[in-house]
């Protein structure tokens, strides 16, 4: 209660006032807004700071190019920016700007004229159309997108110009699958077929190519080499990221789907957490790039990232797996560490940016506290998927995952300016499906919850059980 309610949320709001500038951990004047990292950390002020993340969200526009792709971090008062050429940063525009219009409706957004960071203008719906425009024209050999730099992971950064990477891969066909839900809903008929169809492409093609017998290859070097894979010589045999988006995407099947979260449960999970990758590179691979230059079970180097657990979390609550999600999100959980303040050694109310693995003599010591993307996406986790009250651009969906043993919960939300007291009971001890909702005593088909004029109060009772609505 006291995380989600007061302290994660307190901390969001810190990490998207202060972006990653200015702390004790990234000192001096060299970094500069995150197109990524800022991207992220409008998640989860957007229902107390809508006009904010709106605004944001603009300044953040204005730094893509023409061509889709974008600064990777910039300076708002120079203007001058870092041209890096990561892989990912345009994507996260998608994120940002669908989950605004889940939160607020406010389709108009996207009719906004936004200038580009090269001259000229467009809506912002074209820049999120050619920000999947860019990813799909710069592919390599089996058809997925180059690597560029580096991509969410900033320490894979010397594979080489012809490297592909399958998380960016994976990241592509969620952010095209989510453009297409939105084009259809404002008509653009057009866009949402080609969209669909870029999709199943790129769905195709990573799980024809990136397929390892048992999870997703992480990356593809320059010489096609996979990188994440099991036969891997030393580091690096299994990665997280590709294991978790392959569920988030919606690209993985069902038997992939399980596989790859397995292999996570059974080579990445820790009793602190999960892994960023292992084993951890015990070698300084200067083809690989930075990541080991971090010694074993820290940060990138197979540390637990706490950015990347909460994915983890989604996957498995997309799984149908209450329990595990719950697990995965209390092993990271700061207050739930308390107990351990001796190992944890950082403040008991605020996520880090990592913590680190069984890999390292420190295990378990948590470390960078504060600015980091964990404290958007473990609220989004805990809130959306965990207790599954999640924004849809018709309402307030629910959609619960919790472990067996929960017999209830209440949870009061303000959405689009009303208030929804909901309460959820859960009878049959599941750990997902839905019997019935009823709304202000009325029961509702389905379970997207009416839109009710702004300052309203409305009492929601949910039923879980098997067999239910959205069961699996
Ligand atoms: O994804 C990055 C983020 O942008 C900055 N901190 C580290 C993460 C993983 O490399």
């Amino acid at each position: 209660n006291r995380m989600i309610n007061v302290w994660n949320q307190y901390q969001c709001r810190i990490t998207f006032n202060w972006a990653r500038s200015a702390s004790f951990y990234e000192s001096g004047i060299g970094r500069g807004i995150g197109f990524r990292d800022s991207n992220q950390d409008c998640l989860w002020v957007l229902h107390v700071e809508p006009s904010s993340v709106k605004q944001r969200i603009i300044d953040l526009a204005k730094n893509q190019f023409k061509k889709g792709n974008s600064f990777h971090q910039y300076f708002p008062l120079t203007k001058a920016g870092d041209k890096s050429g990561y892989s990912d940063d345009h994507l996260w525009l998608i994120v940002s700007t669908t989950n605004y219009i889940k939160e607020t409706g406010d389709f108009d957004f996207l009719k906004c004229r936004v200038p580009f960071a090269d001259g000229g203008a467009a809506t912002l719906y074209e820049h999120l159309m050619r920000a999947i425009g860019y990813s799909f024209k710069n592919c390599g050999r089996h058809g997925m997108p180059l690597l560029g730099y580096a991509d969410w992971n900033d320490c894979l950064n010397n594979l080489g110009k012809e490297a592909e990477s399958v998380w960016v891969a994976q990241f592509l066909c969620y952010a095209t699958k989510e453009l297409a839900i939105l084009a259809k809903l404002i008509s653009k008929e057009k866009d949402y077929s080609r969209l669909n169809k870029l999709y199943q492409k790129m769905r195709r093609i990573i799980n024809r190519c990136a397929w390892d017998g048992s999870w997703y290859i992480r990356i593809f070097d320059h010489k096609s080499r996979p990188v994440g894979a099991k036969n891997c010589k030393e580091g690096g045999k299994i990665y997280l990221n590709t294991q978790s988006w392959a569920v988030l995407s919606e690209i993985a099947d069902n038997p992939k789907a399980f596989k790859c979260m397995d292999a996570v449960k059974k080579n990445l999970a820790t009793e602190h957490g999960i892994k960023l990758l292992a084993p951890a590179y015990k070698t300084f691979y200067p083809y690989i790039g930075a990541i080991g230059t971090f010694a074993p079970g820290l940060k990138e180097n197979a540390g637990i990232f706490c950015h990347a657990n909460p994915w983890a979390v989604i996957a498995e609550t997309k799984l149908g797996r209450g329990n595990l999600a719950f697990s995965y999100y209390k092993r990271i959980l700061p207050a739930a560490r308390n107990a351990i303040a001796h190992i944890q050694k950082t403040e008991p109310y605020v996520y880090s940016q990592f913590i680190a693995s069984d890999e390292s003599p420190e295990f378990g010591r948590s470390r960078n506290s504060w600015l980091t993307g964990s404290a958007s996406w473990n609220l989004v986790a805990a809130s959306s998927y965990i207790l599954g009250i999640r924004p849809d651009y018709k309402g307030l969906a629910i959609d619960p995952c919790i472990p067996k043993k929960w017999t209830y919960f209440k949870v009061k939300r303000v959405f689009r300016g009303a208030i929804y007291h909901i309460e959820v009971r859960n009878p049959e001890h599941v750990s997902s499906g839905i019997k019935s909702i009823a709304v202000d005593g009325k029961n509702i088909s389905g379970n997207i919850l009416p839109l009710f004029k702004p300052g309203t109060s409305h009492l929601v009772k949910v039923i879980m059980g098997r067999r239910g609505l959205n069961a699996r």
